[in-house]
């Protein structure tokens, strides 16, 4: 084989070029799902935890503040040799590149782990990282521009004729080099994107930490004793924001400043509005307690969640800004182009959609809309839950079409009536003897005023109802069980208040939301 310096600058470029791809890869995965946890900053911190205090005292002396740029520059270019050196591995020992880099994603991976801020994701950006460098690596040499940049010059009876290819100016050679550079350079770039969303992130949690919400001049109804069971592995009454589903089209969570936030309401009406963040903070708020649900919520499912929300009535808005008679919908739109079409009249009634910024007593958290989202009781998010919402536009359902119902989810989405089973938990084992079975059960907007439980082919008995918050929140349930050794399954349905049952009709969640009764089944022994 032949191993002129030509095949193995190659290879080494083509390992420079798969690891920057991988670690510019790890940087911007961490900086959406794990942001303490990038590949240099474990690797960095590691070497700075473990280094020797006459080493730090160097580095400080050699490089000052810069001394911390330093050693990332440093890291990278250890990072840089070691692959090409994996790259020149590679193309001689087939997979010993490719498991070189795999490894050493594994290694800082581990290292993730040990961080004293490790999350349960901490590993996944390095891991992640060594994989694409590895992939990447692997694919590059065994491309057709790889075996052409190499091969062999044709043998040749007269050797003189055949000259050295030279990497510099063989057309097959710069296709090769271009390859691999190219691989370096969307590296960087993905890697700067990620260390720009990091900064935004960071920047706009740094302003929402600072923020001090307003009291509301109508605080949310004290909570009802009894509102509150305690019963182990059920759904709190209030969802911490930390545990509260999240479902948005975006890949980079939108960063807006408020001191850069308008919102502007325009379309069908007399006269445009234009709101400001602190506009919206001297206007006498809202509090609400109010449960919001995902259209995608499969029976059973925990794409639901209830918050206490601080707002503004949108009611109240649109009224300042006068709708015109025959409008029926109101389009908003996110910062980041989502858009929502809400019916009119759900904005304008008494129900009290809200113009929020504060849930469960805390600015809005980025992901969760900061700093300003629409909450519209007893409507599915996807037609009136807009985050980073910007604007509104007061409009016809006959004009106007919104993000989901372009793909196909219906136009309207009103919640239906569901309920769960939290307790037991499906599939576990149950000790057998006195046992609670227990769940949540909504219809935000109408609310609940009984719960069903049937155990395998027995009756239908109704089970004891916490109070309710209000007819926006879910409810608690529960109901004691002798529970006798076998296999057992349990449904539930709800009751609203307005006497509707809760149908056993089984619809998937597309296009407007699933239906069905919520079963388990559990083994007691
Ligand atoms: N900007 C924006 N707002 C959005 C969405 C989105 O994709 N982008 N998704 C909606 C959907 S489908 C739901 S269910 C709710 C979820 O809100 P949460 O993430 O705060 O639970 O947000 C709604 N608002
Ligand atoms: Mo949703």
């Amino acid at each position: 084989m032949d191993a002129s310096p030509g095949r193995r600058g190659m290879a080494a470029a083509a390992g420079v070029g798969a690891a920057a791809l991988g670690a510019g890869a790890g940087e911007l995965l961490a900086a959406l799902f794990a942001p303490s946890a990038s590949p240099f900053a474990v690797i960095g911190g590691t070497l700075i935890d473990a280094a020797p205090t006459w080493a730090k005292d160097t580095a400080i002396a050699w490089f000052g503040t810069a001394d911390k740029t330093a050693l990332l520059v440093g890291i990278g270019i250890i990072l840089l040799a070691l692959a090409a050196a994996a790259g020149i591995a590679e193309a001689r020992w087939s997979r010993s590149g490719v498991i070189a880099l795999a490894v050493i994603g594994v290694a800082a991976g581990a290292l993730a782990l040990t961080r004293a801020d490790a999350g349960l994701l901490s590993w996944l950006p390095s891991v992640l990282a060594g994989a694409i460098a590895a992939v990447a690596l692997r694919m590059l040499l065994r491309s057709a521009a790889f075996a052409g940049a190499t091969a062999s010059p044709p043998a040749s009876a007269d050797r003189a004729e055949v000259r050295a290819p030279d990497a510099a100016t063989d057309p097959s050679r710069r296709r090769f080099l271009a390859w691999a550079g190219g691989t370096a350079l969307v590296g960087v770039a993905v890697g700067v994107a990620g260390a720009l969303t990091k900064a935004g992130s960071a920047a706009v949690s740094t302003v929402r930490e600072a923020i001090r919400l307003p009291r509301p001049a109508t605080p949310a109804p004290a909570v009802p004793s009894g509102a509150a069971l305690e019963v182990p592995g059920l759904a709190p009454l209030i969802t911490p924001n930390r545990d509260f589903y999240r479902i948005d089209t975006a890949l980079i969570v939108p960063t807006v400043d408020p001191a850069d936030w308008r919102l502007r309401i325009h379309g069908m009406v007399a006269d445009e509005v234009t709101l400001t963040w602190d506009e919206l903070l001297a206007l006498p708020l809202t509090e609400r307690a109010v449960t919001l649900s995902c259209v995608s919520n499969p029976v059973g499912g925990d794409l639901v969640g209830t918050a206490v929300w601080l707002g503004y009535p949108i009611r109240e808005l649109l009224q300042r800004a006068g709708v015109d008679a025959d409008a029926d919908m109101v389009l908003s739109t996110s910062a980041d182009g989502f858009t929502a079409g809400t019916p009119l009249a759900a904005l304008t009634d008494d129900r009290d959609a809200l113009l929020a910024i504060g849930m469960n007593g805390e600015p809005l958290p980025l992901a969760h809309g900061f700093p300003v989202r629409m909450v519209v009781p007893g409507l599915y998010g996807y037609v009136s839950a807009t985050k980073w919402v910007t604007d509104l536009e007061v409009t016809r359902f006959d004009r106007a079409r919104a993000y989901w119902t372009d793909r196909g989810w219906s136009e309207r989405g009103p919640i239906k009536l569901q309920s769960r089973i939290d307790v037991p938990r499906a599939g576990r084992a149950v000790d057998a003897g006195d046992a609670v079975i227990a769940g949540v059960a909504w219809q935000p907007g109408t609310g609940i005023s009984g719960v069903d439980v049937q155990i395998d082919d027995g009756p239908w008995e109704r089970a004891e109802l916490a109070s309710a918050l209000s007819a926006d929140t879910w409810v608690q349930w529960r109901m004691p069980w002798r529970a006798e050794a076998g296999e057992h399954s349990i449904r539930c349905r709800a009751i609203a208040a307005d006497g509707t049952v809760q149908t056993d009709a089984v619809a998937a969640p597309a296009p407007d939301g699933a239906s069905g009764w919520h079963t388990i089944d559990v083994t007691v022994s």
